[in-house]
């Protein structure tokens, strides 16, 4: 029955959009304070945030941090999880630690090879970032990396509460991208039951300029995926199917202070 209702949601999925692949790139923790160097944890997993299942099999092709104008690499760990709860289907995820040693805005991203959707007939490949401030500095957060497909942050996109706006503007090969879909989850690690499937992914759209909002909702991690195309197309058995290339990427909202409404 579970199986049945996996295969229906990404048909869904495929037809009316109530659902959406995300590729997520979580730090341990979008905030770094002390005095000495510190290490977190990265992860990397292709899966649909809000409903915890399916997970999607890929592989990073590129990967790094930005970090006071220069990249450093990443390592990656595989790791086989299963693709959706009590399945016997592994797909691959994957962690990598990285010590922060010097203040400064974090930028880490990955290129994750394209997945073919059976359902919606076409390849995803979705280029995901996510910012951690280190030791107070906080310059350059919305500096664009210069990533092929990239969403830049017009409001800083850590420290923040829930309730908080995010803003941010969506690059497709470093053109301000209008009038574009943005895709919404949160990462639910709460076992969250929504009313109905349009509450799965919220949806807004970015306007003349690139840029769109957003109001977070209540804490946790929040995706953001810029729908994008591809223009190029990739072969499957023999037939050419189109990419859907997007720009992901991830915030933490924090809940609201006791003794505040
Ligand atoms: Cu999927």
């Amino acid at each position: 029955m579970r199986k049945l209702l996996l295969t229906l949601s990404l048909f869904l999925a495929g037809t009316t959009g109530a659902s959406a692949h995300f590729m997520l790139l979580k730090p341990s923790t979008d905030i770094v304070e002390g005095n000495h160097a510190k290490t977190i944890e990265i992860e990397a997993k292709f899966t649909h945030p809000m409903e915890g299942a399916p997970n999607m099999p890929f592989k990073i092709l590129k990967s790094g941090v930005f970090i006071n104008g220069h990249v450093e690499k990443l390592h990656w760990k595989k790791i086989m999880i299963p693709a959706a709860p009590g399945s016997n289907k592994k797909v691959p995820m994957y962690k990598a630690e990285y010590k922060l040693r010097r203040p400064g805005v974090y930028q880490f991203f990955i290129y994750p090879s394209a997945y073919f959707e059976p359902a919606e007939e076409k390849f995803i490949q979705q280029v995901t970032k996510v910012e951690v401030e280190g030791f107070g500095m906080e310059d350059g957060w919305n500096k664009p990396i210069g990533l092929k497909a990239e969403i830049v942050p017009v409001t800083r996109p850590f420290g923040l509460w829930e309730g908080n706006t995010f803003k941010g503007r969506v690059y497709f090969n470093g053109k301000p991208a209008r009038n574009v879909r943005v895709e919404i989850e949160y990462l639910n690690t709460k076992g969250i039951k929504v009313p109905a499937d349009a509450f799965v992914t919220q949806v807004v759209r970015t306007d003349n300029d690139g840029y769109f909002v957003y109001t977070i909702p209540w804490a946790g991690w929040w995706g953001f995926s810029a729908i994008g195309y591809g223009g190029k197309k990739r072969y499957k058995d023999g037939k050419l199917y189109p990419v859907e290339f997007d720009a992901v990427m991830w915030i933490k909202a924090y809940p609201k202070p006791e003794g505040v409404k």
